[in-house]
């Protein structure tokens, strides 16, 4: 106790020492006070197991800087650099507040946000363990960038996984897909149950080794729109990758591995798209090379079919730039797209749907597809230029709902804004900015008033949170595109802090990057090889108190409820839905 109290009394000196000399000074000061001298003790009884929240990879130098700090006793919090555990900053503790979605529990907030110099620091507060050692600086989340989209090159089915580009992760070719079954389903009068087609390639969908298309649209698009917002920053970005030596940015090659399986998942006689190609049940905890149930393509459905029109209209437009690596890609792509579109017109409310079909994988079931038709709309005509396209998107009328596999409208959305300025009227234009604008500004809102600094309602707790966390976030960083306003980059920011650990379950919740991650991850290959540690750069569903699938939770409560286990599969899964919007948060705040 004794020790505390000398402490306390060294940082209350430090603080009132600070504000004593801001508060003498004309100018705003640009650094806080630095005091050299080590604290007397730095062992302090530790009165609560809870521990500090925060970014556990860190903080650019400017970004607002908020951790979560257990309700304990001290008023005050120190900043020590961590190479030598000189104080470098001290602050005030804001009052006890409470969050309904985490157990109402206490906490205070540590705000560091004028400290700005780079470096390795650990947040010190008395009673409480110091937190884990974190970074300032601007490159503070390029490794995890580059996790999280080689992740895709880990999840890539059809084939082998080398030494070379997987390190300990190789694997054997697994999942060749030059057979797959026509399903009972899809059987159509050219392409009888039975028969059998190539459709190689593709991204395993998650931890399942299915791949469908709804979810396949979403994830490509996210990526594709990283691409085409911020080239400067992925056209010199290697991440290792078999195709990293030609001449076409790395993610764009990722990308293409998914696209040439897409387009293989469309039936040339009728332009028609099957919804997923999948074994009729999930498979074991197996590798990839170790299955040998037959894969089906699965019922041609109305909202694959549009998902994929529009994934291919964006891809037509971005790698007709890309013709050296890819040529002919930009036109099979654009005419894939129009006989998709075309489909979909005469077959406009085939809704895929399990019951009674025999299969028990993914459903992706959506019934209410006016935003699949606005989403498909809103790219061919940015593709096209034709007016049609553009009636179409204004007549469905979709109001702007954030990203997620059955809520598309805001890629119509984020498309016309990015790519079709100069071809939308002013008031067109004007009509599409105030949608999102007012959508963005309730999310602000939710932020502003979060005592977590997170933007999530209690019915944003969905199964994959994290990525409705995520896909907020990049909302707000469309408004920011409009409006310049920095709170929207602050809310962007608290999106990606809160899901590298400032969050009540103390994760950071990708898979090797933070000091406590997910490790039992449920993710067959990372379950399946001997290694303990999961692959990296996966960021898991996230806490949800669906509890779909029976485990045995520590809380019930919306952001408690996870489970680093893989019996997890409604909290512990990774999908690639999920990285997606982490890799596009990431190269817009390192961007904007
Ligand atoms: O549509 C209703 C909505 O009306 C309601 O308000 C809301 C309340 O919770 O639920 C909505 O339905 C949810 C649906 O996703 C759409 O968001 C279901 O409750 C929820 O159980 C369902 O979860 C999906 C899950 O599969 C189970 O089907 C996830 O979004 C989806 O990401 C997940 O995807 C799986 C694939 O099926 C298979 N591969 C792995 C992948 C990731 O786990
Ligand atoms: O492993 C499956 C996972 O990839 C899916 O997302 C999840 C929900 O559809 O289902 C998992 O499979 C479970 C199945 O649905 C029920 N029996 C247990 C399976 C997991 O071990």
């Amino acid at each position: 106790m004794q020790k505390n109290i000398v402490k306390l009394i060294c940082a209350c000196f430090v603080v009132s020492l600070q504000l004593a000399c801001s508060s003498s000074s004309v100018e705003p000061s640009p650094q806080p006070i630095v005091v050299v001298q080590p604290p007397v003790d730095d062992t302090p009884s530790i009165t609560t197991s809870e521990l500090i929240k925060l970014n556990q990879l860190g903080y650019f130098p400017t970004a607002t800087k908020i951790a979560i700090v257990p309700a304990v006793d001290a008023s005050v919090f120190e900043l020590r650099d961590s190479s030598n555990s000189e104080i470098v900053y001290t602050g005030n503790l804001s009052s006890s507040m409470t969050w309904t979605l985490a157990d109402d529990k206490q906490f205070k907030h540590a705000d560091f946000s004028d400290f700005n110099r780079t470096g390795e620091y650990q947040l010190v507060v008395s009673g409480v363990e110091d937190s884990v050692s974190f970074t300032i600086a601007n490159d503070v989340y390029d490794n995890v960038h580059d996790a999280a989209l080689k992740a895709y090159y880990f999840n890539r089915a059809s084939t082998e996984l080398t030494q070379e580009f997987a390190g300990d992760y190789q694997r054997p070719l697994g999942h060749v897909d030059d057979r797959v079954e026509i399903h009972s389903t899809a059987a159509s009068p050219l392409r009888p149950a039975g028969n059998t087609y190539p459709s190689p390639k593709g991204w395993y969908d998650a931890g399942d080794f299915g791949k469908y298309i709804v979810n396949s649209g979403i994830s490509s698009y996210t990526l594709l729109a990283a691409f085409e917002h911020f080239p400067n920053f992925y056209n010199p970005r290697l991440i290792d990758i078999p195709e990293s030596s030609n001449s076409t940015p790395d993610i764009l090659d990722e990308i293409m591995w998914n696209l040439e399986w897409m387009l293989t998942m469309q039936d040339p006689n009728d332009g028609g798209v099957y919804h997923k190609l999948t074994t009729l049940d999930f498979s074991g905890e197996q590798m990839p090379h170790e299955t040998n149930e037959q894969r089906y393509f699965i019922q041609k459905s109305t909202a694959a079919t549009l998902d994929f029109a529009a994934v291919m209209a964006t891809a037509s437009r971005i790698y007709a730039d890309f013709t050296l690596d890819y040529p002919g890609k930009a036109d099979d792509f654009r005419q894939a797209a129009i006989s998709a579109w075309q489909w979909a017109q005469d077959n406009q409310d085939i809704i895929y749907s399990q019951d009674g079909n025999g299969v028990s994988t993914g459903e992706y079931g959506d019934t209410e597809l006016n935003d699949e038709f606005a989403w498909a709309a809103a790219e061919l005509f940015i593709l096209t230029s034709s007016e049609s396209y553009k009636d179409e998107f204004f007549s469905r009328n979709v109001s702007f709902d954030d990203p997620a596999w059955p809520n598309v409208s805001s890629l119509a959305y984020i498309s016309l804004l990015n790519n079709a300025q100069n071809l939308l009227t002013d008031s067109e234009l004007q009509f599409v900015q105030d949608n999102l604008i007012s959508s963005a500004e309730e999310t602000l809102s939710t932020y502003t008033q979060s005592p977590y600094k997170v933007a999530m309602r209690r019915s944003d707790f969905v199964w994959g949170s994290n990525a409705v966390v995520l896909n907020r976030a990049w909302v707000m960083l469309e408004a920011y595109k409009i409006n310049a306003n920095n709170e929207f980059l602050t809310a962007a920011h608290g999106a990606l802090d809160y899901v590298l650990g400032r969050n009540p379950t103390d994760f950071s919740f990708i898979t090797g990057y933070g000091n406590k991650t997910p490790i039992d991850i449920h993710h067959r290959q990372s379950r399946a090889d001997s290694i303990d540690a999961p692959i990296p750069g996966f960021i898991v569903g996230g806490p949800q108190p669906g509890q779909q699938d029976g485990c045995s939770y520590p809380s019930s409560q919306p952001a408690l409820s996870y489970l680093d286990d893989w019996c997890s599969y409604s909290t512990n899964e990774i999908a690639i839905n999920w990285n997606a919007p982490l890799v596009y948060v990431i190269a817009a705040l390192s961007n904007l």
